[in-house]
């Protein structure tokens, strides 16, 4: 269980930040690996307030810079397009002068508006996951003449597969929790994938992809969209936007939201890429993207997609090899569960590689 908001937690975080009006009640969301957040009503309004979790993010004040710039610079672009500024982009609140509040325990807290609408977990439209396709492309596109190389990394080598991929044998080598016997056909699959990890960070390096600013985190659930029409409304957790490759964007949204299945389910015989929902999202995010992809981006689309989701099978089975040091997990073997999972699905998109294609070549 995720540590609870204590009347304690309450009483810092008010006198820390300046909700304009008292805390009234405090919920919290339960959806998220990494850090622990929180609903704040106050009377004038609501507030999202995360404790940021330090171990994945060592430096929350590069974390925040980040998000910062890149938020002002999309209001900008909102506000130049009469869209809604507002709610189309997260606005973080100050404690003094910083937009984080380190208390005397050591814990980084922060607060930004609440953005009413719908969020999901998983989606069986495909309209709705047309919209969220949609919002990611039009972030990265609103982004496209932002420098990418001036932004902080807030995990180095996130989305660096060779390194996650050596991260893994470093795992396997130690075993130092006894499960790699365990894991030997998991092993075997992803060994025999090992070129597939080079292709986005080799592209990068030669040039072949260029370098964007990347939202690198496309769950469904990362998305705000409006309750009565479905439309995007604002993308959100955006601590690791950092520079990268768009492949990385559109792998992981659809490993996450075109999946049949959650990314933990059990029974592997429901876990496969919905044709139509992967349609559906290569759709939206070339419409968002509005032609801000270069022809050799848009050709991998659908190896992104098996990269992405081999890259989460590799990190899920590294943090099961370490001991469930990283991702939330609900015990047991839930990490290898999603290991499992995401390697299903990776030889599902081999499977229907060339039907992917196809539907992605109908939209370039
Ligand atoms: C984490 O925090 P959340 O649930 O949005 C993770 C992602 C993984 C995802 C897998 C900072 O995202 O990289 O794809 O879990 N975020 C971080 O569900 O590691
Ligand atoms: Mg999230």
């Amino acid at each position: 269980m995720p540590p609870r908001f204590t009347d304690m937690d309450t009483k810092k975080i008010a006198s820390a930040f300046d909700f304009g009006s008292p805390i009234l009640s405090v919920d919290e969301c339960l959806l998220g690996h990494i850090n622990n957040t929180f609903f704040v009503h106050c009377q004038n309004g609501s507030y999202v307030v995360q404790k940021i979790n330090t171990v994945a993010f060592k430096k929350p004040h590069e974390v925040m810079s980040n998000i910062v710039r890149v938020t002002d610079h999309v209001r900008e672009k909102l506000r130049m397009a009469g869209r809604d500024a507002k709610n189309g982009t997260l606005e973080f609140i100050k404690s003094g002068d910083r937009y984080f509040h380190v208390d005397d325990e050591g814990n980084h807290w922060r607060v930004c508006r609440f953005v009413d609408g719908s969020c999901f977990d998983s989606c069986d439209d495909p309209l709705l996951f047309y919209h969220a396709g949609k919002a990611f492309g039009e972030f990265t596109s609103q982004l496209s003449d932002f420098d990418a190389t001036s932004l902080f990394e807030p995990i180095p080598d996130f989305h660096d597969t060779v390194k996650r991929y050596e991260a893994l044998e470093r795992a396997i080598q130690k075993d130092a929790c006894q499960r790699a016997a365990e894991c030997e056909a998991e092993i075997a699959f992803i060994r025999e994938r090992k070129d597939a990890c080079s292709f986005i960070v080799k592209g990068l390096e030669n040039g072949t992809l260029p370098l964007r600013v990347t939202h690198s985190d496309t769950k469904l659930n990362n998305v705000i969209l409006n309750k009565e029409t479905g439309e995007g409304l604002c993308v959100i957790d955006l601590d690791t936007v950092m520079p990268g490759s768009l492949l990385c964007d559109f792998g992981d949204a659809v490993r996450y939201g075109a999946s049949a299945a959650a990314e933990d389910e059990e029974d592997l015989s429901k876990v496969f890429i919905r044709t139509d929902m992967f349609e559906a999202y290569t759709k939206g995010f070339l419409a968002g993207l509005n032609g801000n992809i270069t022809r050799a981006e848009a050709e991998a689309l659908t190896e992104g997609a098996r990269i992405l989701t081999l890259e989460l099978a590799i990190r899920f089975l590294t943090d099961y090899l370490e001991g469930d040091v990283y991702f939330r997990t609900k015990g047991g073997k839930h990490n290898l569960i999603r290991a499992r999972n995401q390697i299903k699905l990776v030889e599902d998109i081999e499977k229907q590689y060339e039907t992917l294609q196809a539907i992605v070549k109908k939209y370039l």
